[in-house]
C-alpha cells in the first residue's frame, strides 16, 4: 500500500538537494482534497448546495461550494511558510500570505471547484492546481509562462476521489481509500493513448463557432474506420472529468471561440487555472 505521502517522500530521496518543501506542498493538496470531498459528500445535508448570491471576477454566479472550496484551499496553505502568493479563479485579486509573503518559496494557482454547474446534481467535479516558484514575490510570479510550472494536477470528485499530479517526472494517479482517509497509488507514470474515440465540446454553442471548427466536428462524426471515426460525444460540463477520461482513453477536449450572443469570444477556459496545469499533465502523459 503506497500512500500519497510515502510516494512523494520516497520520490524526494531521488533528489538529494531537495528541501522537502515541494513535497509538503503537494501533500497539502491531498489534505485540501479530502476536506473538499467531505463537504461535497454531505453538501445536500448541510445546506451548502445552491448559489452563493455573488459573482466572481469572470462574471459567473458563484455556488456556495465554489466559495467554500476556495476558503479551504486558501486556509490549507496559511501555515508552514511555504507559499507567498496564491491566485484563484474565485478571487479578484491575488491572495498574499502575510506571514510568508517574503519567504515562501512558492506561488500557487487553483480553480477550487471546476465544473460547478455539476454541484447541485451530484455530478463529477474537480479542483485544479498549479505550482510555481516565487521569483519577485509579486503578482508577476503568477503570470509566468506555463512551462515554468514545477508541478500541477487535479483532484477529481467522482464515484471515487482521485488525485492526479505531475512534478515533471510523469503523471501519477492516487485513489482516496475513504476508510483510512489516505490517497493510495493506483497508476504510476500514466501514458495517454495517442488516439481516442471520443470528443468533448459544448456542441449546443456551435452556431457561434468558426466554419472551420464546425467542419472539424463534422469530420469527427464521419464514418471512416481507418481513422477510428465516427467519434462519440462525451461532455460532462467539468473539464477535469472530461480531461481525465481523455488521459486514460485518449480523445479530444476543446472549448472554441464562440461569437454568438452570450458566448465567450476567446473560448471559456482560463489559461492560468485550467489550461496551463492540465497542459502540463497532458504533456507529461
Ligand atoms: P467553472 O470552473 O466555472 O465551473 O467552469 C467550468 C468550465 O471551465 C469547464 O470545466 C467546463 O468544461 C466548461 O466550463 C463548461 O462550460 P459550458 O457550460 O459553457 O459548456
Amino acid at each position: 500500500m503506497i500512500t500519497l505521502d510515502r510516494y512523494i517522500l520516497e520520490g524526494e530521496r531521488a533528489h538529494p538537494g531537495a528541501t522537502g518543501e515541494l513535497s509538503q506542498l503537494l501533500m497539502r493538496f491531498g489534505v485540501a482534497g479530502k476536506r473538499i470531498a467531505r463537504e461535497l459528500a454531505v453538501g445536500g445535508l448541510t445546506n451548502v448546495l445552491g448559489a452563493a448570491g455573488t459573482a466572481n471576477v469572470q462574471g459567473e454566479q458563484q455556488k456556495k461550494l465554489d466559495v467554500l472550496a476556495n476558503e479551504i484551499l486558501l486556509e490549507t496553505f496559511d501555515y508552514g511558510g511555504l507559499v507567498s502568493i496564491a491566485a484563484s479563479e474565485e478571487l479578484e485579486q491575488p491572495y498574499i500570505y502575510s506571514r510568508s509573503a517574503g519567504t515562501g518559496r512558492y506561488a500557487i494557482l487553483f480553480d477550487p471547484m471546476d465544473g460547478s454547474s455539476n454541484i447541485d446534481v451530484n455530478g463529477t467535479l474537480g479542483t485544479i492546481f498549479s505550482i510555481r516558484r516565487r521569483l519577485e514575490g509579486s503578482e508577476a510570479d503568477l503570470l509566468r509562462p506555463g512551462r515554468e510550472q514545477i508541478a500541477a494536477g487535479y483532484i477529481l470528485f467522482g464515484p471515487a476521489v482521485l488525485l492526479v499530479y505531475t512534478s515533471g517526472e510523469g503523471v501519477h494517479l492516487f485513489t482516496l481509500e475513504p476508510s483510512i482517509g489516505e490517497f493510495l497509488l493506483t497508476l504510476e507514470a500514466v501514458r495517454m493513448p495517442r488516439q481516442g474515440k471520443g470528443y468533448a465540446v459544448n456542441e449546443g454553442r456551435s452556431r457561434g463557432w468558426t466554419p472551420q471548427t464546425r467542419a472539424f466536428v463534422e469530420h469527427l462524426k464521419e464514418d471512416d474506420r481507418a481513422s477510428g471515426r465516427p467519434y462519440s460525444t462525451r461532455y460532462s460540463g467539468s473539464l477535469v472529468a472530461d480531461f481525465h477520461r481523455i488521459l486514460l482513453e485518449g480523445g479530444i477536449y476543446f472549448y472554441p471561440a464562440d461569437a454568438s450572443a452570450g458566448g465567450k469570444a476567446s473560448g471559456k477556459l482560463r489559461v492560468l487555472y485550467e489550461c496551463h496545469p492540465l497542459a502540463f499533465v497532458a504533456e507529461q502523459a
